[in-house]
């Protein structure tokens, strides 16, 4: 017995290997082969698309880092829990400094989940001009067979830069159209007019990836006359769920398995569906439809379906895989992600009115060198809605999305579960959805898409110390200040987190400080930090 456990172990450290990357990121100006006029884009190696990243359970993925622009870079590894390497999670000023430009960094990341995950920009919403790419870790004990995989990977791409429409978001102007240059989406990279067809063969089971790289749309995948049995929500494996459609908000992923017909009578279709509830209807882009074909047989005649249904997913009835009953909460924080004001009309969004903006000292640096007041939220300044955490303790959030926008809310560093969803103004509590609170294992997730006028109660266990952004995934949304932070158990980062060097010589060569308040002084003193000012929830100047 001891002989075979030896071998075991000796057989999974010789497969383990380093996935190295080598990216140097670069502007290009291109519209991505779509009918828009080019902007500068964000690329990799002078190119687009970005290479896709595979890798299997256990490897550690090594991103050697060029940058090649004039303003610091940084990627985030959406979904990865970075358990140990809080340093490596790419948040500016949360986790690190940046990449300055013109320098090297390489970020090694141990992989330790496998799922359907996506790498990408997250300074200053570098994620929007196209620095974003799947990245997939298969398990070769993956409990759910499949004969071949196909992944769909689909984005968002605007004629305009961020630095371009963020002063049109925030604007007092009522008359600005911020869809007058409405963008296209982009299928595995490439324009969704020139879909690739799908091959199947009769009698065997195909798993399909879908990852969101979207910025603001939706969109949904549905194969005519097919069933979904949908196997993975945001990399946790899931019981199986058969649906007809999937529905999929920005920075989320599914996985289905779809058991291909009998015989190769017919071909079929697939459909990609980008639109917004929230999106103004614009002939010819809103909402968007690319169909693609499921091949069975070159021969064959092509199936024709009435409708293509729309719906999403049936969340609170879903259980991940693992039996984890629902979390008992020790910590229960309110969250309303709502728009807010000044008093000249300017538009921001927030979390309880506290719109975000950066500390001068990255919060892990507050964290890990002021002493007890890092357990003091106001160490990490006015904007940054810090909220500290204990070790262990179970944190429920009450998301609360009153307003006419709806948000994909994701949390850094976890997944949660999903307890209850309802409608704000149900003051009755008959339309509560609540989950079984034993025999059922709520899915568990780490983007939820809150719908306006709906809240969702999530359930997470603060056992990874670190600090962990929870912000908006529609990028504008996060430009604007939909963003906040956790600091998740001070006291047992000092024990676990060593910041490596290579990030400190980075914060070292950008002159930014690495230790103290959100300030850089002692925790009384964050007279220099970012400070608060205070939103209406109204417009003022709107009658
Ligand atoms: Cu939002």
């Amino acid at each position: 017995m001891r002989i075979a456990i030896g071998l075991f172990l000796a057989a999974a450290t010789a497969q383990a290997k380093n996935v190295v990357e080598n990216w140097d990121i670069t502007y290009v100006t291109t519209n991505r082969g779509l009918n828009q006029p080019a902007k500068r884009g964000i690329g990799v190696n002078g190119q687009f698309p970005l290479p896709i990243v595979e890798a299997e359970i256990g490897d550690t993925l090594v991103l050697n880092i060029r940058n090649s622009l004039d303003t610091p870079t940084s990627l985030h590894t959406h979904g990865i829990t970075q358990r140990g390497t809080n340093y490596y999670d790419g948040a500016p000023f949360v986790n690190e400094c940046g990449i300055a430009p013109g320098s090297n960094f390489t970020y090694e990341i141990p992989p330790m989940q496998s799922g359907s995950y996506w790498i990408h920009g997250h300074t200053s919403l570098q994620n929007y001009d196209g620095l974003r790419t799947p990245f997939i870790i298969r398990d070769p004990n993956d409990p759910y067979h499949a004969d071949k995989e196909y992944l769909f990977a689909v984005e968002d791409w605007w004629p305009n830069t961020f630095e371009e429409i963020f002063p049109l978001l925030t604007s007092s102007d009522p008359n600005i159209d911020l869809f007058a240059n409405p963008p296209g989406a982009l299928i595995n990279g490439v324009s969704g007019n020139l879909t690739e067809p799908i091959a199947f063969e009769p009698g065997k089971t195909y798993r399909i990836r879908l990852i969101s790289m979207m910025s603001l749309p939706l969109w949904e995948f549905a194969i005519d006359n097919h069933q979904l049995q949908v196997i993975e929500v945001d990399g946790v494996l899931t019981k199986p769920k058969t649906v007809d459609v999937v529905r999929l908000a920005p920075a989320q992923r599914v996985s289905v398995l779809v058991t291909a017909k009998s015989n190769a009578d017919m071909n079929y279709q697939y459909h990609i569906i980008m639109f917004g509830d929230f999106l103004p209807e614009i002939a010819g882009v809103f909402p968007s439809v690319f169909n693609g074909t499921v091949v069975y047989n070159d021969q064959a005649p092509m199936f024709v379906a009435d409708t293509i249904p729309s719906a999403f997913l049936d969340e609170i009835s879903m259980e991940s895989l693992n039996y984890k009953p629902a979390f008992v909460p020790d910590h229960s924080i309110y969250l309303n992600a709502s728009s807010g004001f000044t008093q000249d009309g300017s538009n921001f969004e927030s979390f309880n009115l506290v719109t975000y903006e950066d500390p001068l000292v990255p919060a892990i640096f507050s964290a890990l060198t002021t002493g007890d007041m890092a357990l003091n939220p106001i160490t990490y300044g006015p904007r940054t809605n810090s909220h500290v955490l204990k070790y262990g303790e179970i944190v429920e959030m009450l998301l609360w999305s009153a307003t006419d926008l709806p948000h994909p809310l994701h949390l850094h560093g976890h997944t949660f579960q999903l307890i209850e969803r309802g409608f704000t103004n149900d003051t009755t509590g008959e339309l509560r959805n609540i989950v079984p609170l034993t025999n059922f294992s709520p899915l568990m997730r780490d983007t939820i898409f809150v719908p306006q006028g709906e809240y969702a109660v999530v359930r997470f266990k603060a056992d990874n110390p670190g600090v962990w952004n929870m912000h908006c995934h529609f990028d504008w949304h996060m430009g604007m200040g939909l963003n906040m932070l956790f600091i998740e158990a001070p006291e047992q980062m000092r024990q676990v987190i060593r910041v490596p060097q290579s990030v400190i010589d980075q914060c070292v060569a950008q002159g930014i400080p690495t230790s103290g308040n959100a300030a850089g002084n002692n925790a009384y003193n964050y007279d220099a930090a970012p400070d608060l000012f205070y939103l209406l929830l109204d417009n003022p100047l709107s009658e």
